[in-house]
C-alpha cells in the first residue's frame, strides 16, 4: 500500500524519516512520498532522509523556528495560519498514485498534537483517499502539560481521520536508558510494525498470488469505519531455503513437504502471542471491530492452513465477525506476524486520558466561576464603600 506520509512536530518528523529509511532498506514501497512540517527549525535540520524541499517550517513570524514550546493551541493556530505552506509541499506529491494519507505526530507536545488534526481536516476536505493517524502518546513522566495537550488533541484528531493509529510511548519506554536511545527503539518498533502491515500490501501482480497475499484493499477495509486501533507484533528466525525464492511456493504447493504441521504450528502460535503481547496501545482485544492478521516470511514457512487457524482464533478472541488474514512472502529469515485490531473499544489509557480532558474542563470552568465571583464581589464591595448610608 502506497502513503503519502505527513510528519508534524518532532516526533512525528523523526518518525516519518525512519519510514523512509525502512522503506530504503527492505524495498517495501510504502512512502510514495514524504513531507516533514515543524515550527522548529532545528528539528527539520536533523532529519537525513526526506528531501529538503519538503520540510516545511511554519509559524516562522510567530516564533521564529523556535517551536511553540507544547502550546498545542498555538501549534493549532500557526497550522492554520500557514496551511497554504503545507499544501505547498503537497502539491508535489503525486496523489493518485498513493492508496491514503497518514499523519504522524507526537500528541504531548505542541506543534504535532495541534497541528496534526488541522492537516487532517484539511486533507479530508480536499481529497477523497482515506486519511490516517499515527498518534504517539506521551509517557506518563513527560508532565501533566503532555497529558493535557494528548488528552485534548486525541479527542480532535480520531473525530478528523478515517482512523487513528496509536502508539503510546508510555508503555514501552525503558527505564535506565537515555531518552534519545530509548526512542530510537521505539521508532525501530513502530516502522517494523507498520512497515509490515503497510508493506503487504505493495506484493501483487502475479494473479496465482493474489489470492491468499494481503490485498491494500483489505487494510483499508479494515480501517474503514474509523475509531482508534492498536498493533501487535511477534516474530521467529526461521532457516531459508537456498533457492527457490518466492516462486517455489506457487510451484510447490504449501512449501516445505513434511514440516507442514510445524509451520501452521508457528504461525498459529505467533499470531497468540502478537494478539496477546505488548500491543502499540494496549486493550482489551475482546469487542474489537475489525481485524486483518498479516503473516510475512519466507514463502515455504507460509502456509493457508495456519493462517486460517490464525484467522479463527482472532475471530474467537476479538468476538468481531470482520477478521481479514493472508501472507506477505518476504525473502528475509523471519516469520512475523502483524495483528491490526480496528475499533478497539476497551482501553485503559484512552478512558484515562477522556477523564484528564473532563477534569481539565471542569477545572477551566471553577476556574472562570471563580474569577466571575472574585469579580462580582469587587464591584458589590465598591458599590459598598460607594455607598453613604454604611
Ligand atoms: N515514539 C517517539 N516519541 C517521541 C519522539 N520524540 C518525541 N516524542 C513524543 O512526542 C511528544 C511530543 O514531542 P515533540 O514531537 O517533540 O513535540 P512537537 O510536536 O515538536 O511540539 P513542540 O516541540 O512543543 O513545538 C513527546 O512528549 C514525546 O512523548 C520520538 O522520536 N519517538
Ligand atoms: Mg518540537
Amino acid at each position: 500500500m502506497k502513503l503519502a506520509m505527513i510528519g508534524f512536530g518532532q516526533a512525528g518528523g523523526k518518525i516519518v524519516d525512519k519510514f523512509l529509511e525502512y522503506d530504503q532498506r527492505t524495498q517495501s514501497g510504502i512512502v510514495r512520498a514524504a513531507v516533514a512540517v515543524n515550527t522548529a527549525k532545528a528539528d527539520l535540520m536533523g532529519l537525513e532522509n526526506i528531501p529538503q524541499d519538503n520540510r516545511v517550517l511554519i509559524g516562522q513570524s510567530r516564533v521564529k523556528g523556535h517551536g511553540v514550546g507544547a502550546d498545542n493551541e498555538l501549534g493549532a493556530e500557526i497550522a492554520e495560519e500557514d496551511i497554504d505552506e503545507v499544501q505547498g509541499a503537497i502539491d508535489s506529491i503525486p496523489v493518485h498514485e498513493v492508496d491514503a494519507f497518514l499523519i504522524v505526530a507526537g500528541m504531548g507536545g505542541g506543534t504535532g498534537s495541534g497541528g496534526a488534526p488541522v492537516i487532517a481536516k484539511h486533507l479530508k476536505r480536499i481529497y477523497t483517499e482515506p486519511v490516517y493517524g499515527l498518534g504517539i502518546l506521551p509517557g506518563s513522566d513527560e508532565g501533566g502539560i503532555y497529558t493535557l495537550n494528548a488528552a485534548r488533541s486525541f479527542q480532535t484528531f480520531v473525530r478528523e481521520v478515517d482512523n487513528l493509529m496509536v502508539f503510546d510511548n508510555d508503555a514501552w519506554r525503558q527505564s535506565g536508558e537515555s531518552m534519545e536511545g530509548g526512542y530510537e527503539e521505539i521508532n525501530e518498533e513502530i516502522v517494523t510494525r507498520f512497515g509490515i502491515l503497510f508493506g503487504a500490501g505493495e506484493v501483487g501482480g502475479d494473479d496465482d498470488v493474489a489470492e491468499s497475499v494481503v490485498d491494500s484493499s483489505e487494510i483499508i477495509n479494515t480501517l474503514a469505519g474509523g475509531g482508534v486501533s492498536t498493533i501487535g507484533y511477534a516474530a521467529e528466525e526461521v532457516e531459508m531455503q537456498d533457492s527457490g525464492g518466492l516462486l517455489s511456493r506457487f510451484t510447490g504447493g504449501d512449501g516445505d513437504a513434511g514440516d507442514t504441521a510445524h509451520t501452521t504450528n508457528r504461525i498459529t502460535s505467533l499470531v497468540r502471542k502478537a494478539a496477546l503481547g505488548r500491543l502499540t496501545l494496549p486493550c482489551e482485544i475482546d469487542g474489537t471491530e475489525r481485524a486483518l492478521l498479516v503473516m510475512s516470511g519466507p514463502p515455504e514457512h507460509l502456509n493457508r492452513k495456519g493462517i486460517e487457524r490464525g484467522r479463527k482464533w482472532l475471530e474467537e478472541q476479538t468476538g468481531s465477525m470482520e477478521v481479514r488474514g493472508g501472507d506477505y512472502p518476504v525473502n528475509e529469515p523471519n516469520v512475523a506476524s502483524v495483528v491490526l485490531l480496528s475499533g478497539v473499544n476497551n482501553v485503559p489509557r484512552i478512558k484515562e486520558l477522556q477523564q484528564v480532558a473532563i477534569e481539565a474542563q471542569e477545572n477551566i470552568d471553577d476556574i472562570r466561576q471563580e474569577s466571575e465571583e472574585n469579580l462580582e464581589n469587587l464591584v458589590e464591595d465598591e458599590e459598598d464603600e460607594l455607598d453613604p448610608l454604611f
